[in-house]
């Protein structure tokens, strides 16, 4: 298989908690449709590509709160999307909320997952996300909630990387991107090219000083870590005005040198096509070359719980 191919963010406006699996799964078609005739073979989705972000809200109401999440995937109502995919050759990964099979009630019902479906319809690699921001309880101070660590089980799949697209592809999701550590998982597997959906307010209300920071700070722990870790980045935003919150766009592809070669121009859906060749990844990798100059026995403060900083002696 070429390692050379053409990869699309198919970024998504908001998705209003009204609005159907039915409907949500015919606008992804819509940009596949788009990514097939862009020639593309691979297509990343945004994090929870389904539904609407309802960690913003505390609902208590377990029936609602059961209807975000999917049983299986494919399901019903998102096998159309399976099957066209397969259809057309194109892989795609998939931000979805995964339902625990023995958990009831409203909180921790599941996961906030991912999946990487290969353009021959395998699924390649399962990951549910490991950095869950936010709060466990609902916080009467705070403008704008972030729930996920009420809603969501923490990932415990690890940093999967898998084996497609003719490379190494790996998955993360939203908040992991601020995160060294994860990418560097990633980067230790040899991943050349990683796939992230993301669901990120545009503005902090209840810290307006980082607004001019935002995209800034979306874009920087991204480009660096494509640099570090040699590896291309296909980012997708959910963006636009959802349930009254304004979240990002600013979906993109990063090349290994760290530049972004795509940014996406609005707030609704829309693909971003870009040609990739995964053998750019390799002067990078020989550049670091992690078996050689990583010193990992001076990294052991990593890897304990917690750390040791300073501040918190
Ligand atoms: N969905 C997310 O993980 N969002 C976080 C926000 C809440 C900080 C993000 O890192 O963009």
């Amino acid at each position: 298989m070429s390692r050379r191919f053409v990869a699309a963010a198919a970024q998504l406006g908001p998705i209003e908690r009204g609005e159907s699996r039915r409907s949500v799964v015919a606008r992804l078609l819509a940009l596949l449709d788009e990514a097939r005739a862009a020639d593309c073979r691979f297509v990343v989705f945004p994090e929870m590509a389904l539904t609407t972000f309802f960690p913003r809200w505390l609902i208590e109401d377990p029936a609602e709160v059961a209807g975000y999440f999917e049983s299986a995937l494919p399901g019903p109502e998102t096998a159309p999307l399976f099957e066209r995919a397969r259809r057309y050759g194109i892989g795609f990964y998939l931000g979805y909320c995964e339902r625990h099979p023995e958990r009831g009630g409203a909180d921790h019902l599941g996961y906030n997952a991912a999946i990487l479906v290969a353009p021959d319809g395998r699924v390649a690699a399962r990951y549910r996300k490991v950095h869950l921001p936010g709060n466990a309880r609902y916080d009467p101070t705070l403008k704008l909630q972030h729930l996920e660590p009420w809603y969501f089980l923490p990932g415990d799949l690890g940093f999967p990387v898998a084996e497609a697209l003719g490379g190494r592809v790996g998955l993360l999701i939203c908040n992991d991107r601020r995160w060294p550590e994860a990418w560097r998982m990633l980067g230790l597997q040899g991943a050349e090219m990683v796939a992230l959906g993301y669901n990120s307010p545009a503005q902090l209300p209840d810290n307006p000083a980082q607004n001019a920071l935002r995209k800034l700070h979306h874009l920087l722990p991204m480009q660096s870590a494509a640099y570090q870790n040699g590896t291309w980045i296909v980012a997708a935003a959910k963006a636009g005005t959802e349930g009254g919150c304004a979240m990002m766009g600013h979906s993109c592809v990063i090349a290994p040198s760290g530049e972004v070669v795509a940014l996406s121009s609005g707030l609704g859906d829309e693909l971003l096509p870009y040609r990739v060749d995964l053998d750019a990844t390799a002067e990078y990798k020989r550049f670091f070359d992690f078996a050689t100059y990583r010193r990992p026995e001076c990294y052991g403060l990593l890897t304990e719980p917690h750390g040791r900083s300073p501040q918190r002696e």
